[in-house]
């Protein structure tokens, strides 16, 4: 059979200027001595990895006056994720965003979204956490912008992070998917209803199983017609039970199993049209000896169609 040659390029962008806790600036080289590269290769995805890009360091103060934390950092920041990512899919190959906190997403989902407008793809966004996101700068109960990067995207954030794909919202809310929250604010509530986000939340995968949920969230990317589709995953590491992978810093009990998020990520593979990936909230000073680095490059070999059998499509 012909297997599609695909060939992706790491961006590492170390940086926790969107966290209060320190520590997820260190995850990019924390995934490469967990040899994230080199699984991939032996899948037959050809890398090339950029190394860390530069920017601003964290202020490691309070918050501003604003009620936020590092804003001018974060925006600094997502521009160079955004430019990054923009210049790998131009490149036709499959950016890995190596994070780093999750306010990223905004600059990688932004370059996706621009890239989308411009071929005429549609976006399909899934959104593995156990939070939601979707706080406001008025509604945030920490003023940490990584727990505010799907609110921006759907035109709700700050203004600066809010116009980064040069459109207003950069996706319809429509386009995300959410699974495994089990950690949301009030405020994020009321969001989600706001927004009508489709969210799988831990009680929809213990009632539904992993397998209905992900068949669920997954619907149209299959068979004819799902060609012109892009799929991004946005990877938050604490979207995962932290008996298994206690390597980040805002950890909440009651998250899928190894084998739950292992299927999640295989039956994401057999779709076929994962076209990028951001690998976001990995924490190793929280870590033991590596291991949730290690569990995260395992999961991603699967994402990338290792499977126990030969299978055909
Ligand atoms: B992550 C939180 F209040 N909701 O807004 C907030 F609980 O990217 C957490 O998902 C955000 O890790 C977590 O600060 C952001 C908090
Ligand atoms: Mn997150
Ligand atoms: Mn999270
Ligand atoms: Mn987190």
């Amino acid at each position: 059979h012909n297997k599609r040659l695909t060939q992706a390029t790491l961006i590492g962008l170390p940086t926790d200027v969107g966290a209060s806790r320190l520590g997820a600036a260190m995850g990019p080289d924390a995934l490469r001595v967990a040899q994230l590269g080199p699984a991939l290769e032996r899948l037959g995805v050809r890398v090339h990895d950029l190394g860390n890009l530069a920017g601003p360091a964290n202020p490691r103060g309070a918050r501003d006056m604003d009620g936020l934390r590092n804003l001018a950092e974060c925006l600094r920041w997502n521009q160079i994720a955004h430019d990054a990512v923009l210049q790998v899919l131009e490149q036709n190959r499959l950016p890995i965003l190596l994070g780093g906190d999750h306010t990223l997403a905004t600059g990688s989902i932004s370059a996706i979204a621009r890239h989308c407008r411009a071929a005429g793809k549609q976006l399909r966004v899934l959104w593995l956490d156990a939070h939601s996101d979707c706080n406001t700068p008025a509604s945030s109960p920490t003023g940490n912008l990584h727990g505010m990067p799907v609110s921006s995207l759907c035109g709700l954030g700050p203004k600066e992070l809010a116009s980064l794909s040069g459109s207003i919202p950069a996706l319809p809310a429509s386009a995300f998917c959410q699974i495994g929250l089990r950690s949301v604010d009030e405020s994020e509530k009321h969001m989600i209803r706001e927004l009508n986000l489709e969210v799988y939340d831990m009680r929809a995968i213990d009632e539904l199983g992993m397998r209905e949920v992900m068949r669920r969230a997954l619907a149209g990317l299959f068979g004819p017609g799902s060609e012109d589709i892009h799929l991004h995953l946005s990877f938050d590491v604490d979207f995962l039970d932290p008996d298994i992978a206690p390597g980040t810093g805002t950890p909440v009990r009651g998250g899928p199993t190894y084998r739950e998020a292992q299927l999640c990520m295989e039956m994401i593979a057999d779709t076929g049209r994962l076209a990028s990936l951001d690998i976001v909230e990995l924490n190793p000073a929280l870590d033991m000896r590596n291991q949730t680095a290690e569990l995260v490059v395992d999961l991603v070999q699967s994402l990338f169609g290792q499977s126990t059998l030969m299978r055909t499509p």
